[in-house]
This record gives structure tokens, sequence and C-alpha cells, in this order.
């Protein structure tokens, strides 16, 4: 039987819904099968979409409201796009309902973070300032900095170091934590790069974008494997 990942897709604001190569094929890769909820309003297809999909796959995109997190919006706060916002917190709402594997990379960590109770760094360059960049100029497949890995975590024990490779799309970040969520990476500068939610459930969340490394790096590709390994125990 297939394993069934479900993706949130990329949306423009005209609610266009698309997805980059690289998030379906990581999957593949992986052994799973990626199928994508588009921009969709009905909340039976949200429910139908949940009931069908053994883990979910939430994506890189706009920066989400800071009412989100109980903020103001700074004026260093990226576009925001409030329907997609809204379709992602009721989708992850009704994952949590069930016991089914979380991925979230970018924006999607952002979103897990803002839906358990966390709140985001509006703008880390003028926030948290750094010598690290964490827009890089490399181009997208290449990584550009390390992530420090903390030990007895779950990535930890994948990796089986204390270092591994990263690229770098973002200008947010976590600032505090959701409840229940816990540190698993961070950049050299103190950013936090990755954190998993204790407990059972499968809850892993990446602030880099791992699948545009998973052809040619080991552990960005085992991140994969072992979410799509945990869908199908899963099951
Ligand atoms: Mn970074």
């Amino acid at each position: 039987m297939a394993t069934l990942i479900g993706l949130l897709a990329e949306v423009t604001d005209e609610r266009d819904s698309a997805l980059l190569y690289p998030y379906a094929k990581s999957i593949e890769r992986a052994g799973g099968v990626p199928l994508l909820l588009p921009y969709v309003e009905d909340a039976e297809a949200v429910s139908a979409f949940v009931r069908l999909c053994d883990g979910f796959f939430f994506t890189g995109g706009a920066d989400i409201s800071p009412s989100r997190y109980g903020e103001d919006t700074k004026p260093t706060c990226g576009t925001v796009q409030l329907f997609r916002d809204d379709l992602e917190f009721r989708v992850l709402d009704e994952v949590l309902r069930t016991s089914k594997p979380i991925l979230a990379v970018c924006r999607g960590a952002q979103v897990v973070n803002a839906a358990l109770g966390g709140t985001l760094y509006q703008d880390l360059p003028t926030e948290c300032p750094s010598e690290l960049l964490h827009r890089q100029v490399e181009e997208r497949f290449t990584p550009s900095h390390e992530v420090v890995i903390r030990e007895g975590t779950p990535l930890y024990d994948l990796v089986g170091a204390a270092r591994m490779q990263a690229n770098s799309f973002h200008h947010q970040a976590v600032k505090v934590l959701g409840e229940g969520l816990c540190v698993m990476a961070e950049a050299d500068d103190g950013v936090i790069e990755a954190f998993y939610l204790e407990g059972e459930r499968y809850l892993r969340a990446y602030q880099w974008h791992p699948e545009r490394l998973a052809h040619t790096n080991g552990d960005n590709h085992r991140i994969f494997e072992d979410f799509v390994s945990a869908c199908r125990a899963d099951k």
C-alpha cells in the first residue's frame, strides 16, 4: 500500500496553487507518494484530505500574520496571506486530532510553532542581528550555514553527529517555542533551526529547506526517509 503524503500548496495572491519540484521529489525519493492540497475553502475538503493522507508536509512561503501569535505587525514583517493562514491552521488543527505524522519546513515550521502557542521574530536582521546570513546569497541548492544538533534529540539520533549542513532562506524564526516543542538544532548565532514535539506523536520542523539538499546530502535525505517511514508505521 502506498504511503500518501499530503503537501500544503504554495499559494499566490490570486489563490493559484503550486508546488516546487523538490518538495514532491524529496518525498518520492524517500518512498512516499506526494499529494497536493490546493487552496480550498470547503471544510469538508480539508477533512477528506486529512482522512485520506498518512502524513502531512507543511511547506514554505509568505510570512504568517503576527496576529496568529498575539503581536502587532511591524513594518519589517513581510507580506502576509491571511487566506493561506486560515487554510493551514485549519488543516493543522485537524491533523493534530489524529496521530498522523507532520513534517514542516520554513513557513511551515512557523505555522506549527504559532499554532502551538509560540512566537516568532518578525524580522531577524533587525530583531536578532548576527554575522550569519539567514537569507543566503548562494543559489537554492547550495548549503550556506551549518546547524548544531542537540544530543538526545531525534535529529541527533538520525544524523549521528553534532553538526549538519543547511541552507537558509528565511528572515523570520522562532522567538519562543510553543507548548511541548523542543529545540533539535540551532545555527551558530543561536537562531532555532529545528524543533520537535515531545512525546509519541511525530512532529518535526526545520527552518531551512532540506528538500533542496536531499539529492546531494545524505543527512538531509534522511529527514525524509525518517518522516515517510513514520507515516508508514502509523497507518
Ligand atoms: Mn538559517
